[in-house]
């Protein structure tokens, strides 16, 4: 039999009665809203243009009274403006591409680190990962949540950590064998990519040791998951999260597999009407909304992330008591994710500009061999049209290089003749996403 202490990283909050972490929200609640408006300039504006001051909330059933924060205010803010501490209290930042080119910057205290790395430690534990474990971090390194968080959580559980960072397969495929790694955490695409190698190499699922995996960051399907449980031989579990509240754990999936637990000790998920912004009662799809209850440095009131998704108070099997979040549905913007990376058209059309091209251009994404394909295709000013064919390939790659600069990723820059993107009669389409013929919910 599994000891409690197993199954649960900290089974104190993880199977807490709903009443009492209802009570424990209020109480938090309270604290986080007084400390929001002392120590931050922005926040105490947007709350007295609503008319609310911190004795209004007197705990979650007022939260609705509160204004909400928005990626837009997060970029207003830049770099500094939503700093809640002083910046010797702070240890780390992580970032993430803004909507136009700003990018979004958020600060960690050292207790901030401490309390995301256990998040990551509940989602490890929950797929039974224990200081018995050789836990393989194959998402990237930096700037980026995913290694930093996942490599803290493993630490937390105390398992053996092997550092990866993305890329270089067969790399991560010598050391996943030699080190006989059994977890292995990555972008749910590079999972499938790994899967699909080591079988292109001859070796069948018994021939590693890996037993789970800890997979989020971007969409992913049922099909997908049971096509990487079946090639790798794990039992494949989701997690989420995005930079602005800390990074991947902020929800993660138990052994029953249905729908993340969000740490509700830590965060509130509200759902509202994207449109009208109205809180929608549990069980409604919408856009899902959270609030930070213990940042120090960088806490966000009713931040709106733009996923689409649906809550539940279901009873879990696995006795976690914190509500449940599908996975996202769908966004309510217009933000895509390609390998892992959130990009937005705006950025693309900010390079476009600065390069001297009109914004006539068309984003192509698909998902071949479970790597995203990206290509953009744009069309020529009239003069470059008599460009010879190599001048033509050198402007492409000047133009891929401005985009990796902005994006972090390249895609395929495809210059074509002037006025042979299909205008639309109505709004322009600037998306073809092929990926959602796999079922991809982008
Ligand atoms: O993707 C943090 C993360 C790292 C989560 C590793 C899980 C694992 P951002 O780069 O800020 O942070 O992107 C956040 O990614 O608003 C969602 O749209 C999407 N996303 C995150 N997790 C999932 C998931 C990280 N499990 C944005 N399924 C979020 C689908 C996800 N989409």
């Amino acid at each position: 039999m599994e000891t409690k202490e197993k199954r649960y990283f900290q089974p104190e909050y993880e199977t807490m009665p709903v009443e009492n972490i209802k009570k424990l929200q209020s109480e938090k609640l309270v604290k986080q809203v007084k400390y929001v408006y002392e120590n931050v300039a922005y926040y105490r504006e947007l709350m007295d243009k609503k008319g609310v001051k911190p004795e209004d909330i007197k705990g979650v059933d007022d939260l609705h009274k509160l204004p909400f924060i928005k990626k837009d205010d997060l970029r207003e803010a830049y770099p500094y403006g939503l700093l809640a501490t002083d910046i010797k209290n702070c240890v780390r930042i992580h970032s993430t591409s803004g909507t136009t080119g700003k990018r979004v910057v958020a600060f960690y205290t050292q207790n901030d680190v401490d309390l995301w790395e256990e998040c990551c430690a509940r989602a490890l534990t929950a797929a039974g990962v224990t200081n018995d474990d050789v836990c393989q971090v194959c998402y990237g390194y930096g700037l980026f949540t995913g290694g930093a968080g996942l490599h803290g959580g493993s630490h937390k559980v105390g398992s053996l950590t092997l550092p990866m960072s993305s890329g270089n397969t067969e790399r991560q495929i010598q050391f996943m064998m030699d080190l006989n790694s059994t977890v292995l955490c990555c972008t749910p695409s590079y999972a499938a990519y790994i899967g699909e190698t080591l079988k292109e190499k001859g070796y069948k699922p018994e021939d590693n040791k890996l037993k789970a995996g800890i997979f989020g960051a971007e969409p992913w399907t049922e099909e997908m998951r049971r096509d990487i449980e079946k090639n790798l031989g794990i039992k494949a579990y989701d997690i989420y999260g995005l930079t602005e509240l800390s990074g991947p754990g902020v929800a993660f999936e138990c052994e029953e597999q249905k729908g993340m637990h969000v740490n509700e000790d830590h965060f509130i998920a509200e759902i509202i009407d994207p449109n009208t912004e109205e809180v929608l009662p549990v069980g409604s799809k919408g856009e899902l909304v959270f609030t930070s209850l213990d940042k120090e440095a960088f806490p966000l009131l009713r931040y709106r992330t733009r996923d689409i998704c649906i809550l539940s108070r279901e009873k879990c099997s696995c006795g976690r008591t914190f509500i449940r979040m599908t996975k996202p549905l769908g966004r309510s913007d217009d933000m895509m994710i390609i390998r892992g990376v959130n990009v937005f058209p705006s950025q693309i059309e900010t390079v476009l500009l600065n390069c001297g091209y009109a914004a006539n251009y068309q984003i192509i994404i698909d998902r071949v061999n479970n790597t995203d394909t990206f290509d953009i295709n744009v069309e020529m000013n009239p003069e470059d049209f008599a460009d010879i064919p190599n001048v033509i390939t050198g402007k492409e790659k000047k133009l891929q290089s401005a985009m990796k600069t902005m994006l972090g990723i390249s895609p395929k820059i495809h210059l074509l003749a002037p006025k042979s993107i299909t205008r639309s009669e109505g709004k322009a389409v600037r998306i073809i996403d092929n990926r959602k013929r796999l079922g991809i919910n982008i």
